[in-house]
């Protein structure tokens, strides 16, 4: 199991525009939020160099142990030099980590796949700059799809779909029969957690 942090706001749209079909609705987010890349049906365009947009991501909890991963797809169009992506992952204002000087003149999407290894503090308010560079006239970079993939909170459960579990265990001090212990898990189908210590 993971926990994705996907597009939920424009922060800072810059030149940047969104185009395609009814995604075009003047929100970057909603064309590069899909959870499976939909390529070209909905995605952000910069014609312009040194333009950069700032797109907010959804809150996720703290992760556990493991591999935290920044997805950008992205393709570009153009001629002689390549056409350039610079991709910064913040948190708030603060630069978490950078890669700059994407390519990718293929034709087709293709994903930056990064492995983030500098730590996270803030998980409430990540944000994904995106930096077109050396694009020029006629010649564009587009973005069709935007996530990062962490691991589940730390301590949950997601091995099952139960409610909560119970755990007991005999007490010869007092007259307890055994003590309830949940944990919150915000990756299966439970409805709540219940705590309760005696
Ligand atoms: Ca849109
Ligand atoms: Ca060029
Ligand atoms: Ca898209």
């Amino acid at each position: 199991m993971a926990q994705y942090a996907r597009p939920d706001s424009d922060i800072t749209v810059g030149n940047w525009t969104d185009e395609g079909t009814s995604f075009n609705d003047g929100n970057l987010y909603t064309s590069i939020q899909e959870v499976t890349s939909d390529n070209d049906t909905s995605y952000i365009n910069a014609d312009d160099t040194a333009t950069t947009c700032v797109i907010g991501l959804n809150s996720i909890n703290a992760p556990g142990t493991g591999t935290i991963t920044l997805h950008v797809y992205f393709r570009s169009s153009g001629t002689g030099g390549p056409e350039k992506l610079d991709i910064d992952l913040y948190e708030g204002t603060s630069l978490v980590q950078s890669w700059p000087n994407q390519t990718n003149r293929s034709g087709t999407y293709s994903d930056l796949n990064a492995t983030v290894s500098n730590t996270i503090t803030d998980y409430s308010d990540l944000r994904v700059h995106l930096g077109a560079d050396s694009v020029g006239s006629g010649e564009w970079i587009r973005v069709t799809q935007v996530y990062l993939e962490a691991p589940d909170a730390a301590g949950t459960d997601t091995s099952d779909s139960t409610s909560a579990y119970l755990k007991g265990s005999q007490n010869t001090s007092d007259n307890q029969v055994a003590f309830l212990q949940g944990s919150q898990d915000a990756g299966d189908n439970q409805e709540a957690y219940w705590k309760h210590i005696l």
